[in-house]
């Protein structure tokens, strides 16, 4: 940073309304003679067969399984949505708003039942993509193509430079609270319990459901949140529009946001991640209604947003200083020159 002249990023706890400033590293964005690909046939293996019986799953929904069944399969869906958006996203990645412990314990439960890693371990991957977005430390580099972002990233080896430039992220916030250190240590009992187990024995036991059906539907409700889920990573950073900050490849997608509950504006949450709706307009976000009505009984509060006249500011100087600055900036001058 020094030789480059850049200022030094900020450290430390994300402060109120701070946001998370994207580190320009230099673009020489994955060089595939570089380091071969590691794959992990283990994870090539799981995913394969969850696939397969999650295609069975679509099977029993239409032909053998009770509806009742497939009604449970859509909530499980959203409680566990809710759990990653509301939770490991809004909540511990950003810091966007705070929660009382009955809400942090709903969202710790319904995170487990997403089952996509402990909300520590997904808070860091997910804070190292906000600030090195589009580089090689980010885990889902986009760069790399629609199927290495959407998926093909928990195939492989991460590469070298997430596990560095990941190291400085502080995550002390995060390790201080005793829920999500209980969830992080426990992950590998709770997680089979609460997304596996449960969800397969309670239709068995509360309306005779045959264990076939219970299960494939239960899969395929776990596969249809992680691919919901991935999209924003994949078609989120690819086809859509840059209201905000043309500089980035988060974009507006509307698609995505219908099944990732409200997080298809990724354009916005790119340039302001810090806002608990995610988004400018309250439209296509489901996680915003939920979160509200929490903030209501006042399990939810401290919401952070931005106001109109912020956006309007940020952009009138972000456009300025990419228009006719010399790129020294201390923000959005970075890099530029590369
Ligand atoms: C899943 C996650 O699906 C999905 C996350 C998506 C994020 C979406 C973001 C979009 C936001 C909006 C949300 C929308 C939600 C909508 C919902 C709608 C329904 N920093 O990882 P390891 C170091 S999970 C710093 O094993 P490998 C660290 O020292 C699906 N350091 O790396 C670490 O040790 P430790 C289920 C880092 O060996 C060590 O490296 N889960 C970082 O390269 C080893 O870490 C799976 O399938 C970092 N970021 O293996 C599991 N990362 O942890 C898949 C690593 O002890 N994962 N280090 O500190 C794996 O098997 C492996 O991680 C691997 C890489 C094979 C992919
Ligand atoms: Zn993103
Ligand atoms: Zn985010």
């Amino acid at each position: 940073r020094e030789k480059q002249n850049l200022p030094s990023l900020p450290t430390g706890p994300l402060e109120e309304n701070e946001d998370v400033i994207t580190e320009k590293i230099p673009d020489n964005c994955y060089d595939p003679d570089d380091r071969p690909l590691q794959i992990v046939w283990r994870n090539v293996v799981i995913f394969i067969v969850l696939h397969l019986v999650g295609l069975y799953g679509i099977y029993c929904c239409f032909l053998t399984a009770k509806w009742t069944t497939v009604f449970y399969g859509v909530l499980l869906y959203h409680l566990g949505a809710f759990g990653i958006t509301g939770g490991a996203h809004r909540l511990w990645a950003h810091r966007s708003y705070k929660a009382k412990w009955p809400l942090k314990l709903i969202l710790v439960i319904c995170q487990t039942l997403a089952h996509q890693n402990s909300a520590i371990e997904w808070s860091r991957d997910h804070r190292v993509h906000h600030k090195f977005q589009e580089t090689d430390a980010d885990p889902h580099n986009a760069k790399r193509g629609f199927f290495f972002s959407h998926m093909g990233w928990l195939l492989c080896k991460k590469h070298q430079e997430v596990k560095n430039k990941g190291k400085g992220i502080d995550m002390s916030d995060l390790y201080a609270e005793p829920l999500l250190r209980l969830q992080h240590k426990y992950y590998m009992i709770l997680m089979p319990l609460i997304c596996f187990i449960l969800p397969t024995v309670i239709p068995m036991m509360l309306w005779d459901e045959t264990f076939l059906n219970a299960y494939s539907v239960n899969i395929l409700r776990y596969i249809c949140s992680l691919h919901a889920t991935w999209l924003v990573n994949s078609a989120a950073h690819m086809w859509g529009s840059k209201p905000y900050d043309k500089y980035i490849m988060a974009v507006e997608n509307r698609f995505v946001s219908m099944f990732a509950i409200g997080e298809g504006w990724h354009n916005y949450h790119h340039t302001f991640p810090w806002d608990y709706k995610a988004a400018e307009f309250g439209r296509i976000n489901l996680s915003l209604f939920i979160i509200n009505c929490f903030a209501k009984i006042g399990w939810a509060y401290d919401l952070k947003t931005v106001s109109k006249e912020m956006i309007q500011k940020r952009d009138l100087i972000r456009n300025r200083v990419k228009r006719t600055g010399d790129g020294t900036h201390p923000i959005w001058g970075w890099g530029d020159k590369d």
